[in-house]
């Protein structure tokens, strides 16, 4: 396809299809999107990611991405959904207008390419990336415990053969570096927010251990609202906490990476639904689930620019 007009945000896509979608909404959009390469995935696909930006220089910024488990195929068809939002309502939608005039936002749509492309290839419940190393006979690391902070602790797996293995060492895997270097020389993200699926949570550090973060009170209250907000959208509800009180110990995650690098607003979404589809959520319910997030976005966004 040549253009955007042509795609459908209520389906679900292969990688090819995003990525070309990603050219042309960058080209239809060039005023505020553009496109950075970030590194390559262990088997060498681009690592892309979108940045929304009025211009200005080193503005306080955002990081939102989808996909790092490559089965939780409504977070990336939601990251989609809200790339376009972005620009639909830019100059419409005061709130959005005001975080975009001051800030940046980076979207990260697949975060693990590897695995996506297996999902549609192979194996639809793939979770993990696609790495492989000498002597080890299974396949693939855990990117949600390959982060730094805590490493190799409770709620991770030095079985490589687990689906939550922490890999060999923090940032071992090309897509976690990618994102520590991206973010590292940046320098000057506020917010970060990774989403997966499913059990419908909002939550925020810590997940590798029950210890309080030091803004745990303020990051309650922000992700009440924010829930509060998705459920006026369609009725969903949320529950919401910490990661460790909320769901369970787990240790390397993205989200207390980005805490202890000094993004005090650090939050991780499981989208709809509850089991019911789980990974396989129906096409139909991607709308109205990135509806609603949006929402809880937006929330999220609005206080990080007032603050
Ligand atoms: N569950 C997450 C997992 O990686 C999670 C739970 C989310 C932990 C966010 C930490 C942070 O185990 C899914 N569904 O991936
Ligand atoms: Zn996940």
């Amino acid at each position: 396809e040549r253009s955007t007009s042509s795609f459908s945000y209520s389906s679900y896509h292969t990688l090819e299809e995003i990525y070309s979608w990603i050219d042309n909404f960058v080209t239809e959009h060039s005023d505020i999107v553009s496109k950075i390469q970030i590194g390559n995935s262990f088997e060498n696909r681009s690592i892309l990611v979108l940045k929304f930006s009025t211009g200005g220089s080193w503005h306080p910024a955002i990081w939102i991405d989808t996909g790092i488990h490559s089965r939780e195929w409504i977070t990336h068809a939601t990251g989609i959904w809200t790339a376009n939002k972005i620009v639909s309502d830019y100059g419409k939608d005061r709130v959005l207008t005001d975080i975009l005039n001051a800030m940046d936002i980076f979207i990260e749509l697949v975060t693990n390419p590897d695995g996506f492309a297996f999902t549609h290839s192979m194996n639809r419940l793939w979770r993990k990336n696609k790495s492989i190393r000498p002597g080890i006979f299974c396949i693939g690391v855990d990117l949600n415990r390959n982060w730094k902070s805590g490493f190799g602790g409770n709620g991770s797996n030095s079985n490589p053969c687990s689906e939550t293995y922490h890999g060999p060492s923090p940032q071992s895997e090309p897509e976690v570096a990618a994102i520590v270097n991206f973010i590292t020389a940046h320098g000057n993200f506020k917010a970060l927010i990774s989403i997966h699926s499913y059990s419908q949570m909002l939550m925020y550090p810590y997940g590798r251990s029950l210890e309080p973060v030091s803004n745990q009170r303020e990051l309650y209250d922000l992700a009440k609202d924010a829930v509060e907000a998705l459920y006026k959208v369609h009725g969903i509800e949320y529950i919401f906490g910490s990661i460790s009180t909320t769901l369970y110990v787990a240790s390397g995650i993205t989200v207390d990476w980005a805490y202890d690098s000094g993004i005090k607003y650090a939050f991780s979404f499981e989208l709809r639904d509850i089991g019911h589809y789980g990974f396989l959520l129906p096409a139909t319910q991607i709308i109205p689930t990135a509806q609603e997030t949006w929402m809880a976005l937006r929330t999220i966004m609005e206080h990080t620019l007032n603050h």
